[in-house]
């Protein structure tokens, strides 16, 4: 309804109000200029991060009614949003890769031609800022201090994103000083979204707008975001940077941006150990990096939960840091008995927490928070909500909060956190892990041959589809390393690069992968693993391979655990369902293979060619059994 072309009063830049420091970074000032130019806000605010900065956003927030206080006595210092209810996911529809060659964004991106698109968006973004404040926010990915620390600028018209930005990555005055001492390039990142305010038109508590466009130019390192409030589709350093962007990056410069969990795992003869595991969103990720092992003696830190950046070390081996502050993790299904570390970092407060349900002591709730329910709740809707009835002219079944909701919370609050989190030199990873959500075929845990049969395990991974994205939930897709999303360029490309960091590095400095699958189910439709803090099972196994102490049973896939070899002491199920959901079943991958010579032949020409012959030997070993 606010159609490009309507006229409006055009202001110069110089008559665009300022608050808070001006950056002694001129290439910062330029971009902002510019991008106000073309946005027309009300007023541009630098921002530094600071809590008093915090305050006053929260109750500005507060007065539009975006946000509601929670009680300080449930939850101190946290904040509760529900967003527009068509607002609450990424839009992969909506998400570009818009490299000057279309091959160069492949087959599992949408692409359009960069002056296209920047015509398209640029007729969006075209006043689009009217009666909103702009909010420049200087930030970096990883710790700073780094040798190869990676800046960004986001300017956004949503003091919602300023906050989570605040919380998510390192963001304000340090940085920029950082940024200032260096000269330092960055990454522009440019979000609105999209409803400009006419003279003394309200204000709705979500501004959104129904176009919605998350788009990423490769060559330019720069990122276009219109139309979207949720963490994904504004939050600008995280997909859209440390993976997108990052991912193009690393393929240039040799090191690797990976939608991985960093964590240590620690063996009761006190041997540390790093894992670094990918899972699609919304598959236990957050669950796995904070795991509290059930196995007497193992210990488990934690260095993130959704991204990890490897790079070779000194010594050949990867080095991986989290360049996140914060966990934007999923709230429903997270609990006392599910994840106590999660629990006990959100209640320490600072809280973010969109979509969830109310509860009538100005707290918050989710499906999985706690066993009993609260007898009354305000759902993610806004809706008065009961166990009984569900939501006031809802359905019974209706949840109170969204299966997507969130809470976003500062990292080192986490009581496990390791304390090589802010190291820049980051962790050596000994083990990779790729994992999805499948009902049958894929065995509980199965060990790579090597680092091409281990690619080639990434690159084949698959997952029933989840609510984290817009779309339908439980469809079976391929999902490469559980990037598929998230890789800034052809996949193929992506797959041959992570076979040149193999061969450059070599076999023998490179981690193990394994592939893992705790969602396989009974011919009833139960899930035979109990997973979550029994998974520490899984990942002994990992290390008693590592370390020869087990044998292993080859299969045509991999090696799985041999009778007897996962510590199943205490877990009280039987031997026979571990052996249902640890087994390899020939006739299922029958009907695997062809599905994955349909994944491959996507590819093209680009399929590179040791993974067409890691197919043949699977094909070939599964035929033969
Ligand atoms: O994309 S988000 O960062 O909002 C969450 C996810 O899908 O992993
Ligand atoms: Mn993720």
């Amino acid at each position: 309804d606010d159609a490009p072309s309507e006229q409006f009063e055009r202001r110069a830049v110089a008559d665009i109000p300022v608050e808070g420091e001006v950056p002694a970074l001129q290439s910062i000032v330029d971009w902002v200029n510019k991008v106000a130019e073309m946005t027309q806000p009300e007023k541009i605010y630098y921002c530094d991060g600071s809590d008093e900065e915090w305050s006053k956003l929260v109750d500005l927030l507060e007065q539009s009614g975006t946000v509601i206080k929670l009680n300080d006595s449930e939850m101190p210092n946290s904040i509760y949003a529900r967003t527009d209810p068509d607002d609450v996911a990424r839009v992969e529809d909506q998400t570009f890769i818009c490299s000057v060659k279309e091959e160069d964004a492949g087959p599992t991106n949408n692409w359009m031609e960069p002056e296209e698109m920047k015509g398209i968006m640029r007729g969006l973004y075209d006043g689009c800022m009217r009666g909103r404040t702009m909010y420049v926010m200087p930030f970096c990915m990883g710790p700073l201090g780094g040798e190869d620390a990676k800046f960004g600028v986001e300017v956004s018209d949503s003091a919602y994103v300023v906050l989570s930005m605040k919380i998510m990555t390192r963001m304000g005055k340090s940085v920029l000083d950082e940024m200032v001492r260096l000269n330092a390039e960055f990454v522009p990142c440019l979000h609105s979204v999209g409803m400009p305010l006419k003279p003394g038109q309200k204000d709705v508590p979500w501004p959104c707008s129904d176009i919605k466009y998350i788009v990423h130019f490769p060559e330019e390192r720069t990122i276009w975001s219109y139309g979207s409030g949720y963490g994904g589709n504004s939050l600008l350093g995280k997909k859209c940077y440390a993976l997108r962007i990052a991912s193009v990056m690393g393929r240039d410069e040799g090191w690797m941006a990976e939608h991985m969990l960093i964590l240590k795992l620690i063996s009761p003869e006190g041997k540390a150990y790093h894992i670094a595991a990918a899972f699609p969103s919304a598959c236990g990720k957050t669950n796995l990096a904070m795991l509290e092992p059930t196995i007497p003696g193992w210990k488990v830190e934690t260095l993130g939960d959704d991204i990890a950046w490897m790079r070779p070390g000194p010594d050949g081996r990867l080095y991986a840091i989290n360049p996140e502050n914060g966990f934007f993790g999923v709230a429903p299904g997270t609990g006392a008995a599910t994840n106590p570390n999660a629990m006990r970092t959100i209640e320490q407060g600072n809280n973010i927490f969109t979509n969830v349900a109310l509860t009538d002591h100005g707290g918050v709730w989710w499906e999985g928070m706690t066993a009993v329910k609260p007898p009354h709740l305000t759902d993610w809707k806004g809706r008065s909500w009961t166990p009984e009835e569900g939501p006031e002219g809802g359905r019974p079944d209706e949840k109170a909060a969204h299966p997507n909701s969130r809470f976003c919370t500062p990292i080192d609050q986490c009581p496990i956190l390791s304390e090589d989190f802010n190291n820049p030199q980051g962790v050596p990873i000994d083990i990779i892990v790729f994992g999805g959500r499948r009902e049958n075929t894929i065995p509980l845990v199965t060990q790579s041959r090597d680092w091409t049969h281990g690619v080639f395990m990434g690159a084949t991974c698959s997952s029933e589809t989840t609510a984290a994205a817009k779309g339908a939930v439980g469809v079976l897709r391929r999902d490469p390393m559980a990037m598929l999303p998230f890789c800034g360029y052809h996949v193929g490309d992506y797959l041959q690069h992570w076979l040149d960091m193999g061969a450059k590095q070599g076999e023998e400095n490179m981690p193990t992968v394994f592939y893992v699958n705790w969602f396989r189910k009974s011919a009833e439709g139960k899930f035979l693993w109990p997973g979550f803090g029994d998974n520490s099972r899984v990942l002994k196994w990992m290390i008693d391979r590592l370390e020869g102490k087990v044998q292993g049973q080859e299969t045509p896939v991999g090696v799985i655990p041999a009778e007897g070899e996962l510590d199943i002491e205490g877990l009280g199920i039987d031997q026979a369902v571990v052996d249902e959901c640890t087994r390899y079943v020939a006739h299922e991958w029958a009907d695997e293979l062809p599905r994955l010579e349909n994944w491959f032949e996507g590819f093209g020409h680009k399929l590179p060619k040791p993974l067409a012959g890691e197919l043949d030997k699977v094909r070939d070993a599964v035929k033969a059994q």
